[in-house]
């Protein structure tokens, strides 16, 4: 009995390992501003196909993607980042999307900018 409990987590273990394994990392610097920015690109990433998790850190303005490279590249989540108004790297936001940001969302040496 005791064998086979160590053989069911053994498995749970491997599969685990396996499902991390198949996913990949990426850092994008962001122009977000506040924990609504924060809120507004983890949501859009929960959405975007192929990516696993997402966290913002507010201080570094950098999101960290865990995403399947079979099912997505770095590029296409820039570009998911964007479209929802945010600078990522090198790919700038997109405007409609920026615009629509409330005011303490928008970027700080912006004339729009209120708060923070
Ligand atoms: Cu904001």
């Amino acid at each position: 009995m005791k064998n086979i409990l160590l053989i069911i987590a053994f498995c749970i273990s491997v599969s685990i390992y396996a499902q991390k394994a198949a996913t990949v990392e990426i850092k994008i610097k962001t122009s977000a501003q506040c924990d609504m920015c924060k809120e507004r690109i983890e949501k859009a990433m929960a959405f975007e196909k192929g990516v696993k998790s997402s966290v913002l850190d507010l201080d570094s303005k950098v999101l960290t993607v865990n995403y399947l490279p079979k099912k997505t590249t770095p590029e296409k989540i820039r570009n998911a980042v964007a479209a929802t108004g945010y600078d990522a790297d090198d790919v700038p936001a997109n405007a409609k999307a920026y615009d629509a940001l409330p005011p303490c969302c928008k970027k700080p040496d912006d004339p729009d900018h209120i708060g923070h």
